[in-house]
């Protein structure tokens, strides 16, 4: 079978189920979104209705299964997908897609056809729970149909948690009512005065855009229906120039400042007053009613320490509070919002940097430094989320060459990204790893077109990595060659396996 990500055990037979007109649909009212969906995935290229009714596809509550595993079992005669819960349907309904043939994936109908697929039995669960993606939409926006395109791609690749990278330096994307100068002005940045072309360190162009409350709720909820979690992420107190150009009283200076317009870490940070602590908490109040989801991560990254160390205002919290430096200055700070969301029942996350000034209690650590970090964190008794950049930064290029876009960080290929295995080698502690994220940061990824070209294939390839337990890249680019079949089917603009799109 061709697949993707490989299912833990699948036997194929001869004989093939062939769907019909007439062909019904069936479906346990505990199991009833996978129904649901699969109805409106495949009415647009197939023409098949599906019609409720016994006696061609079933999806049958069993007991006992994990809630994210199926069993699916097709014969010349009918097709059962067994599950507990409602996302393991999804899952067998999301592999009984994959086994039609790659024309099931266009958004219209081409040519008449006949649909089947093969008699087959498929047990299958994930490897691990947090299967996620990170997409930056601060430093480049990432317009809302564009996002709810990649849900569906995230679910497509059994992927569940879409990490939402909302603000940063150079853009605040979420609209926050008691703010609204947030995203009046800190989601628009100017021309770069360097110059507006493609560069290393700066991408001249104006740019902006942000999320309405409504188009969030809307997104929430699209990626809800896909068994995809929105962990939303605001930025703190580094990666905060866009706010502070909004708000000049949040920054060190005193002065305003612009939306930035160039790349890299940034020394202006919040300060650490009273009212920057109750402005951002009255910020994770609104995320809080619009994300659903536990985790609400709220950063800690690259936050330089040179504003603080120089800050009257700063040094006199250090003192008052009895902190060594400026490290344990941004554990304070950072502990007051994940004391807040703690106390409001979500998860806060936060990057692997607050090792550095101690972890506040109940984090979950984003470790993207290496496995040293993860390793650290899950020995601290931290449940960790790993995300290593070496190896699971899309944004990296895929190959060496000159077509390929701007060079920065290494090279993640395919085959390494397909090896990658979430669990720092020697740790005792597995449990702790909850599993990883590839990450899309968007620095240098400008347009919906090149998002495509630096996520896939290698996005179907970690998907496999957090999914089968079993892995063989050979076999993968066999499948994969079948695949490019369906992403082609849903325009997405991947790598191809031959070199670099000439543009
Ligand atoms: C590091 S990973 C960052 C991002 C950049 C990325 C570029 C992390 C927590 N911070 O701000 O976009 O590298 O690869």
């Amino acid at each position: 079978m061709t697949t993707i990500p490989a299912p833990a055990s699948a036997t194929i037979g001869d004989g093939c189920f062939t769907f019909t007109d007439t062909t019904p649909l069936t479906a346990d009212p505990a199991l009833d979104r996978a129904a649901g969906w699969l109805r409106q995935a495949l009415a647009p290229a197939t023409g098949l209705q599906l019609p409720e009714g016994p006696g061609g596809v079933e999806i049958r509550l069993v007991e006992g299964l994990d809630p994210e595993a199926y069993r699916l079992s097709a014969t010349t005669r009918s097709v059962v997908i067994e599950a507990t819960g409602q996302a393991g349907a999804f899952y067998g309904a999301q592999t009984l897609r994959q086994l039609l043939d790659p024309a099931a994936f266009r958004a219209g109908r081409t040519a008449d056809r006949t649909w089947s697929i093969p008699e087959i039995t498929v047990s299958d669960a994930p490897a691990y729970g947090w299967r996620g993606c990170l997409i930056d939409v601060a430093r480049h926006f990432l317009p809302k149909n564009d996002l709810l395109r990649y849900i569906d791609l995230l679910a497509a690749h059994k992927l569940n948690v879409l990490h939402l990278h909302l603000t940063d330096d150079q853009g605040w994307r979420l609209e926050i009512r008691k703010y609204p100068k947030l995203t009046k002005v800190g989601s628009w940045r100017r021309e770069s005065p360097l110059g507006a072309r493609r560069h290393r360190m700066y991408d001249g162009r104006p740019h902006g855009g942000y999320y309405t409350q409504d188009d969030i709720r809307e997104i929430v909820s699209y990626a809800a229906d896909r068994f995809v979690t929105v962990v939303p992420e605001i930025d703190l107190p580094g990666h905060t120039q866009a706010a502070i150009a909004a708000y000049p009283e949040l920054g060190n200076l005193g002065t305003p400042l612009d939306v930035r317009t160039d790349w890299g870490v940034g020394e202006n940070v919040l300060n650490v007053a009273d009212e920057t602590i109750a402005f951002f908490t009255d910020v994770l109040d609104e995320v809080i009613e619009l994300f659903p989801g536990e985790y609400i991560c709220v950063g800690g990254d690259e936050t330089p320490k040179t504003q603080w160390n120089a800050s009257v205002p700063a040094k006199e919290r250090m003192r008052e509070l009895g902190l060594r430096d400026a490290d344990e200055l941004q554990t304070w700070l950072m502990r007051h919002f994940t004391d807040y969301l703690l106390a409001r029942g979500r998860k806060p996350v936060g990057w692997d940097e607050l090792l550095e000034g101690g972890l506040p209690p109940g984090v979950t650590v984003g470790a993207w430094r290496g496995p040293t970090c993860a390793a650290m964190a899950a020995r601290a008794g931290h449940d960790v989320v790993v995300s290593p950049f070496a190896e699971t930064y899309l944004d990296f290029r895929q190959a060496e060459g000159e077509q390929e876009p701007v060079p920065i960080g290494s090279v993640t290929s395919l085959r390494s990204i397909y090896a990658f295995d979430p669990v720092p080698p020697g740790l005792a502690e597995r449990d702790r790893i909850l599993g990883a994220q590839a990450a899309l940061w968007t620095e240098h990824i400008d347009s919906p077109r090149l998002l495509d070209y630096m996520a896939f294939p290698r996005l179907a390839a970690f998907a496999e990595a957090m999914w089968s337990e079993e892995r063989d890249f050979d076999d993968f680019l066999v499948r994969l060659a079948v695949h490019e079949k369906r992403l082609d089917a849903l325009g997405v603009e991947y790598r191809p396996a031959g070199g670099p799109h000439p543009w």
